[in-house]
């Protein structure tokens, strides 16, 4: 006998679907500030994930053709370029609060993002991860490419009752396929760790790790921001002598904490860095993107530090799981300088903006550094209105 009822949500879930991941992106019409171009709609939502994730297409067994399992978000990607396509690995959350990740990927970088038709699955170590995040893509000058990521368990010394004491550490595995991929023992470190980040690069013939050491699962307390770590053997990694090369300071964006975003993009005047900053308010902790470069020759030296936020959720940004948040982990820069940002917004879905390694540098050198205090704001501000004054007059 003819199912109506499932022939018919058959035709429409299809066609409804399809439409969403074939609709064309648009760039926003307005001038915008001139050092990227938001692009209108969210690359990936909790809507592309793919059909066949979460219906049961047998007719048999679910005769309603009722959704069994429920996709809660797609959020916080790593990014990278390969076989010719954009590629993002998203954090995907499920109804169940457990996120994993799946890979997408686009022709163009802006738009028809699809998912592969399997999620990662993430081979694990002898202690199992109770949820895994936020995995940031590296090919490394090894030829491997790595995925670094945030592993959560509960806290084993939580007392009873205590459901919600986690530790957080940074979880290692690597590919050559993005299909196939070999887990590796866990980051060893004395702190809690996340937002761990692999430079691409072998520096002093050593493995360079971005890392946040972090005296509790949320509060970095005495761990002072972005940190760096020279680790022998990528494969028993151990963080020994952690330094901070990117401090946070009262009264910043960055005041609570702050991360790597993607690795730092290499350019001729340095390093590009990609982070977000952390501050507490009324309202929870507001999450700002905000960028750094070090120097080429000694990448824990800093020699652009642009003040205050590159962006912050906007508009519809702002609201969201987890409002008020932008965070990045990926970015690509394409050979003709190119760069595609992937952003998430409030842990819910994932824009994307372009700009170029030109302008971000630009940007870098030539936004006034923070001062710290208002009248040190109101001074900069005043030399440029003084400055452009001037050349009214010639
Ligand atoms: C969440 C993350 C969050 C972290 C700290 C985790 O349980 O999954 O999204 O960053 O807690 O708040
Ligand atoms: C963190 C991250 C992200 C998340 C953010 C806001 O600490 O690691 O996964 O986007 O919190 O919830």
């Amino acid at each position: 006998m003819k199912n109506i009822i499932f022939e018919e949500r058959f035709e429409t879930l299809l066609s409804e679907h399809e439409t969403l991941l074939t609709k064309p992106n648009e760039e926003p019409g307005a001038c915008g500030n001139g050092v990227y171009r938001r692009y209108k709609y969210p690359v990936l939502t909790a809507a592309h994930a793919p059909l066949i994730w979460r219906y049961d297409f047998n007719k048999e067994s679910n005769p309603w053709l009722m959704e069994r399992i429920g996709i809660n978000a797609v959020f916080n990607a790593g990014a990278m370029f390969f076989n010719n396509k954009y590629i993002v690995v998203a954090r995907v959350e499920g109804y169940d609060r457990k996120s994993f990740f799946a890979i997408a990927e686009s022709e163009n970088g802006i738009d028809n993002f699809r998912f592969w038709d399997f999620p990662v699955v993430l081979p694990e170590t002898e202690d199992p991860d109770t949820n895994v995040y936020d995995m940031r893509l590296t090919q490394h000058e090894d030829g491997w490419i790595y995925g670094i990521f945030c592993t959560e368990r509960k806290d084993p010394t939580a007392p009873k009752g205590d459901l919600s004491s986690a530790v957080a550490a940074a979880g290692i595995v690597r590919t050559h396929d993005l299909v196939n991929w070999e887990r590796l023992p866990d980051l060893k470190s004395k702190s809690q760790q996340r937002n761990v980040v692999l430079h691409p690069e072998f520096v002093d013939g050593k493995y360079a790790l971005y890392t946040r050491p972090q005296d509790g699962f949320i509060d970095t307390g005495t761990g002072g921001g972005i940190g760096w770590a020279l680790v022998d053997d990528i494969a028993k990694a151990e963080v020994k002598d952690e330094i901070i090369i990117d401090h946070r300071y009262y009264h910043t964006i960055k005041e609570l904490k702050n991360g790597e975003g993607p690795h730092p993009i290499k350019t001729q005047k340095g390093w590009l860095h990609l982070a977000h900053g952390v501050r507490n308010c009324a309202a929870g902790l507001r999450y700002v993107l905000y960028m750094y470069m070090t120097s080429l020759e000694d990448p824990t030296k800093l020699v652009a530090t642009p003040g205050g936020y590159f962006m912050a959720p906007e508009e519809t940004e702002q609201i969201g799981d987890v409002s008020n948040v932008l965070f990045s982990n990926g970015w690509i820069a394409d050979e003709d300088g190119t760069v595609y940002i992937y952003y998430a917004s409030s842990d819910t879905r994932l824009h994307v903006a372009v700009s170029s390694i030109e302008k971000l540098t630009d940007y870098c050198f030539n936004t006034p550094a923070d001062g710290f205090r208002s009248a040190e704001s109101v001074k900069t501000i005043c030399e440029l209105v003084a400055k452009n004054k001037q050349l009214s007059k010639t």
